[in-house]
């Protein structure tokens, strides 16, 4: 749900971060988070995330300053950070990525919430999302994100791009020389899909395809059925880099994919289990 605008929350939606107004409890919260990513992302996470992380002024010690980060984010990329109070209306969203304005949650969760929280913090936001935002090619796509993200408002096709914001900038895996990697600020941010996506007989590994990605469900609340896996971030750019609309046009006379499928003309890199899910299944009937 959008968060509702605290006062002093501009039409865009954007706040001051307030960094004086952590406290010491918030602090704590993002170092041992940061503390527990750092550690387990070693050979896990892609080599340009972790590249990244270490090249921002992001430490581990205290909460980020969002200026700190757009004065090193603005000269590579032309990205910045804005502070907003939480989830903000879609099309504001939209509005800022198409101008290469990231919008960033000014709290922290709290010691309860450590392991999930249902909403984006600034945690994930800051951690998950930011580092990438300092490669050339993923800023550039997160923008034409921004830019689709207003056409496919208009065209009321929403769905089909939520499912490649997800599948991709949340969820998405990349092969590297080394193995299979992380680039998805969703399983980076979290500790038991970090591990869980890659070492866990359980889920899909399938090679990106645009179409394939927008036909598919995802899951929500729970770890995903199907990690989609990319070779290079430039394929992401391609994908929108296309006339959207026959594509949507196209999808709406296909059925929509569950997640744990696998379909002809899939590349598997691996083929799931599908254990831990059916497990869920049959415990919440
Ligand atoms: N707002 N702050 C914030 N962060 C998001 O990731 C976000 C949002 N609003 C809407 C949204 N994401 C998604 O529903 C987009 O697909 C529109
Ligand atoms: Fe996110």
């Amino acid at each position: 749900m959008v968060a509702e605008a605290p006062p002093g929350t501009r039409p865009d939606y954007t706040i001051d971060q307030n960094w004086d107004a952590y406290t010491a409890a918030d602090h704590a919260t993002w170092h041992t988070l940061f503390r527990r990513q750092e550690e387990i992302l070693k050979g896990r996470a892609a080599p340009e995330f972790l590249e990244a992380l270490a090249d921002l002024p992001m430490a581990a010690d205290r909460i980020p300053d969002f200026r700190r980060l757009t004065d090193m984010l603005h000269p590579a990329t032309g990205w910045s950070i804005v502070a907003v109070p939480g989830l903000v209306p879609g099309d504001i969203f939209f509005e800022h990525l198409a101008n290469r304005r990231f919008p960033v949650t000014v709290w922290i969760r709290t010691p309860e919430q450590m392991d999930y929280l249902e909403e984006p913090d600034l945690f994930h936001d800051t951690f998950g999302h930011v580092p990438l935002l300092m490669n050339p090619v993923f800023a550039d796509f997160i923008q034409a994100y921004g830019r689709a993200g207003q056409e496919a408002t208009r065209l009321g096709c929403l769905d089909y791009l939520g499912r490649l914001y997800w599948y991709t900038v949340e969820f998405g895996l990349i092969r590297r020389p080394e193995g299979m990697r992380i680039y998805g600020a969703g399983i980076v941010s979290s500790r038991g899909e970090s591990v869980w996506c890659l070492e866990d007989p359980s889920p899909n590994h399938i090679g990106f395809d645009l179409r394939r990605v927008m036909r598919t469900h995802y899951r929500i609340d729970d770890y995903q059925e199907t990690y989609f896996v990319i070779d290079e971030y430039d394929q992401l750019f391609a994908a929108l880099e296309r006339d959207l609309q026959p594509v949507y046009e196209e999808l709406k006379r296909t059925t929509v994919l569950e997640p744990g499928g696998v379909q002809p003309g899939d590349t598997v890199y691996r083929r799931g289990t599908g254990v831990y899910h059916r497990a869920r299944r049959r415990a919440a009937e």
